[in-house]
């Protein structure tokens, strides 16, 4: 368990602390927003015990919304899904063997009844985005600082199609080199 912003609202939960650096994008968004969350490494596979006392305790807990990361035969979010029951965010590893499919095709590939709305491999931006989105369907200041976040975003590349017509693409790509 970590970082905490007042209650959690947001359970972040991986398989294994290989994980982790996927999963601190979500954590880091979150953060920005100031969404607070906990975060925990619990193996459905390893550990089936803490991992159910997880997914059973996390309502009376106050969670509104889980992400739950896990790579290859990914069971983690869809069992999370299966026993929460709010929304759960899967996030698919990328994976050295079969390079993510594994993750992605074990977490989308839901039975009827039981969603999980899963990001791109490797998506944990994304899914601190989402997460945050889901909130801010009942917190108005925190749409706002969505609403900022976007505008953000749109600024950013604003200022970069302006360099790109002030310098050329030549010079762009080669300021894009060196740093
Ligand atoms: C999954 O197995 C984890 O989510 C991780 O992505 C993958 C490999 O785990 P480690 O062998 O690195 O612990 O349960």
């Amino acid at each position: 368990m970590s970082k905490e912003i007042g209650t959690p609202k947001v359970g972040i939960v991986m398989g294994s602390d290989s994980d982790m650096p996927v999963m601190a994008k979500a954590a880091d968004i979150l953060e920005e927003l100031g969404v607070p969350y906990e975060m925990a490494i619990i193996s459905a596979h390893r550990e089936p015990d803490v991992f159910y006392e997880y997914a059973k305790s996390a309502e009376q807990r106050g969670f509104k919304v889980i992400i739950a990361g896990a790579g290859m035969a990914a069971h983690l979010p869809g069992m999370c899904a299966a026993i929460f029951p709010m929304p759960v965010i899967g996030i698919p590893m990328h994976t050295t063997s079969l390079g993510g499919r594994d993750s992605l095709y074990s977490i989308v590939q839901m039975p009827s009844g039981i969603p999980v709305a899963t990001v791109a491999i490797n998506g944990g931006a994304n899914a601190g985005l989402l997460a945050a989105k889901i909130l801010a369907t009942s917190d108005a200041e925190l749409l706002g600082r969505l609403k900022n976040y976007s505008a953000e975003l749109k600024e950013q590349v604003e200022q970069k199609d302006a360099r790109l017509q002030r310098e050329g693409y030549k010079a762009y790509l080669e300021g894009r080199k060196k740093g």
